[in-house]
Formats: structure tokens, C-alpha cells, sequence
């Protein structure tokens, strides 16, 4: 349990994580090397690879390629099964809590785990939240799932605390990719007051205040996308 160890330490210690969310879908393997030295240039401590609507297949050889140019650990955060790969560190095993669409919250784990049990990489319980973005989310959209309101707060929270409760290892509160509007920080203040296991949050975030904001609020590990996929400088704006 290297990777969540990791995490858990670093919450431990008041340190601060940045994970890049690398979508296969719109990224060709061809600007990978490029992409990935701009990371590597930053203080990043993972890559997340996944998408709602990946291609069959080609996560396989997307995760491959990062592998020949980092040493940063690449997490995958699949929007289906059939996005594992062996090629990975880590997968974050999650369950859509905020959702009732039982092929997201028991469904797709099942079909997962033929592969699973013949593969070493790393498996972190995740308790995964949908909260509304202001936006129309991919996330959304494959799931057939409702966002929970930002309004909402005593809902986000009694449903991150029964993730807690049900052994996830982490809570993840997620506006979608692309989000208009980010989690809010009352929402991140609250529940990470009532979890003691590790918190990440992302969607829609775009700028240095708005990471800032998160991470001081309590979030643990803060995944950005879009951003820096729209500038592949973003991360030097964060120095
Ligand atoms: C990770 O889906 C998010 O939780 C990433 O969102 O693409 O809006 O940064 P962005």
C-alpha cells in the first residue's frame, strides 16, 4: 500500500498534494513526451490517467508511454473497467456514492475484478462524489447520475462520513471535469472536519488562488485537468 501510505502520511504531516489528471482521450501518445516534461519540471506528486468516455484499449499503452519519461507514480481513475492496465502504480477502486446507478457503485467493480486478481498494482478504496459543477459534466452524463447540490452540505457530508463508514480509504469530491463551478469551500471545510481519512478534490480548478483555496480548506490531494491540458505552462503559474 505504498501510494496510500504516501498519502496518508503526507496529510499526517500538513504536506500538501498535486495530482495532473492525463486524459487518453485527449491526449495523443505522440505529445505524451512533451507533456510529460512539463510535469516532471513541477512539483507533481502523481499522474492520474483516465476519462469518462476512454477508448477501448489504449489506456494500455498511454499509461506505457508515461512510464518511459517519469518517475512520478501514475494513478489510474478510470470511468470504466475496461480501462485497467497493468502498466499503472495504483488504482483508485471507486464507488459513486452520490449516485444511485448501481452499474457505478457495484456494477463496474465486479466486472473488474477478474482482472484485479491477477494484477499487482495497487487497489485504494474511493469513496467518489458527484457535486454539482454548475455545468452539465461528463461524469454526469455517463453515470446517469444526479450531482448533489452545493447547497446540500449535510447530505455531502453524511455521504462522505458513510464512505468512512464503509472502509473507504479515501473520499473524493468531484465538480466533473470542466466544471463552471468548483467545490465549494464550505463543502471541503465540512467534510474534512468529519473525516479522518485522506480527502481529494477536483473540477474545475484553474488558478493558483483557487488551489490554494482547496488545499486550505482541507483538502489533502487536489487533482487538476483541464487547466493544464488548456496551457501546458499552467503549472508554472503555481510557482
Ligand atoms: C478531477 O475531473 C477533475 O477531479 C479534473 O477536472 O479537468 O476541470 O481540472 P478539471
Amino acid at each position: 500500500n505504498k501510494i496510500l501510505e504516501h498519502i496518508k502520511i503526507n496529510k499526517e504531516k500538513g504536506k500538501k498534494l498535486l495530482s495532473i489528471l492525463l486524459d487518453p482521450d485527449k491526449l495523443s501518445l505522440d505529445k505524451i513526451q512533451s507533456t510529460i516534461k512539463k510535469i516532471n519540471q513541477q512539483k507533481v506528486d502523481f499522474i492520474f490517467v483516465g476519462g469518462s468516455d476512454v477508448k477501448n484499449g489504449i489506456t494500455d499503452s498511454f499509461v506505457k508511454k508515461i512510464k518511459e519519461f517519469t518517475e512520478i507514480p501514475v494513478i489510474l481513475f478510470p470511468g470504466d473497467f475496461s480501462q485497467l492496465t497493468n502498466n499503472a502504480d495504483a488504482v483508485l477502486f471507486l464507488s459513486l456514492l452520490s449516485g444511485r446507478n448501481p452499474e457505478f457503485l457495484i456494477e463496474q467493480q465486479i466486472k473488474s475484478v477478474p482482472f484485479l486478481k491477477e494484477s499487482s498494482i495497487e487497489i485504494i478504496p474511493t469513496g467518489y462524489l458527484l457535486i454539482d459543477g454548475g455545468v452539465e459534466t461528463s461524469v454526469q452524463k455517463v453515470s446517469e447520475t444526479t450531482p448533489i447540490s452545493q447547497s446540500s452540505i449535510d447530505l455531502i457530508v453524511d455521504t462522505a462520513v458513510a464512505g468512512e463508514y464503509l472502509g473507504k480509504q479515501i473520499i473524493y469530491l468531484e465538480a466533473g471535469s470542466g466544471a463552471k463551478k468548483i467545490v465549494g469551500k464550505r463543502i471541503i471545510k465540512a467534510v474534512s472536519e468529519n473525516l479522518t481519512i485522506p480527502l481529494i478534490v477536483g473540477g474545475g480548478i484553474k488558478t493558483k488562488e483557487q488551489l490554494k483555496q482547496a488545499y486550505q480548506y482541507g483538502a489533502d490531494l487536489v487533482v487538476i485537468g483541464t487547466a493544464f491540458e488548456e496551457n501546458n505552462n499552467f503549472l508554472k503559474n503555481l510557482e
